[in-house]
């Protein structure tokens, strides 16, 4: 989806706005597994159609916006709490999680909303990153024909509220995270990081769950030092939770490792969260950083 190429979706934009505004019919078959806001139709209560930041940006399969570029992103004018975005789908899809992207500049931010569904169910949405970060959601899956997405409260440097993206996905987003490789690149090293696999271990404490992830690690250039303490995790909140010492389990635990080129190491590494954290990110943070190297979203299991 954000594979698309950006000419074809400036050329196709303007037609698809005049098409979906006047009748609002999905096109697109939809692939259960992929991607469903692709083939919703999306309106809005306030769009802005001289910018070209019109509803159907935030379906685009493109999560960028001004100071980038303004003409993938779905933007009111003027609006601010009780801007609502719909998406309609042709049958009911069997939703499970909602990534959302703010604009990314940082005067128009949403810092909360509510998602609700076909189906009478309701979702809160907390305050998302200001920059335009995904805050993914996952909730138990339901069958909705359609979502509302209504804004409840916005940041008071607030202009024109609106979403750079929004994408709608099945039960299980997690498979898609997983094999999918990131490189870093350290002042004197850099790095292949892949997660491979990802579970939830049973604790005695109801309020808390302990995640397992799995890592497989490839020595890029120089000589890459890494361990349990690189990575961290992050909810919807910002709030950070480093890596903990795991259980005795079957996994082996990552140990920590320098790696020359095409050196490699596998292990897991695990975080105690709260039951009720959500938006999680797996960030490398490496601890001479002040801030995340890279991100992958992860929907919780
Ligand atoms: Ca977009």
């Amino acid at each position: 989806m954000l594979g698309r190429t950006l000419s074809a979706i400036i050329a196709m934009g303007m037609v698809v706005a005049m098409l979906s505004a006047a009748s609002p019919v999905p096109s697109e078959e939809c692939d259960p597994a992929s991607n469903l806001a692709e083939c919703a139709v999306a309106t809005a209560n306030s769009e802005n159609p001289d910018t070209q930041q019109t509803a159907d940006k935030a379906i685009d399969g493109i999560a960028d916006g001004y100071p980038g570029d303004y003409t993938t992103e779905w933007a009111t004018i003027g609006g601010r709490e009780d801007s609502t975005l719909t998406l309609t789908w042709p049958s009911p899809q069997l939703v499970g999680s909602v990534v959302l992207f703010d604009r990314p500049n940082t005067d128009d931010n949403i810092t909360g909303a509510t998602l609700e569904f076909s189906d009478g169910s309701t979702v809160l949405v907390p305050p998302l990153p200001e920059s335009g970060e995904p805050l993914a959601l996952e909730f138990p899956p339901r069958e909705a024909s359609s979502l509302l997405f209504t804004v409840t409260s916005v940041s008071s440097s607030t202009y024109n509220i609106g979403l750079s993206e929004i994408e709608v996905l099945p039960e299980q987003a997690i498979a898609s995270l997983l094999g999918t490789a990131r490189n870093f690149t350290q002042p004197d090293s850099a790095l292949q990081v892949r997660p491979t696999a990802v579970a939830t271990i049973d604790t005695d404490d109801d309020d808390v769950r302990l995640l397992r992830l799995e890592l497989e690690l490839e020595g890029l250039g120089g000589t890459a030092t890494v361990g349990p303490s690189d990575f961290a995790i992050v909810d919807g909140t910002g709030t950070r939770y480093h890596a903990v010492k795991g259980p005795d389990d079957d996994v082996e635990p990552l140990g920590d490792h320098s790696l020359d080129m095409w050196e490699t190491a596998a292990g897991a590494v695990y975080f105690e969260l709260p039951m009720q954290a959500r938006g999680l990110l797996i960030a490398y943070w490496p601890s001479a950083n002040e801030r995340a190297v890279a991100t992958w979203t992860l929907s919780a299991p």
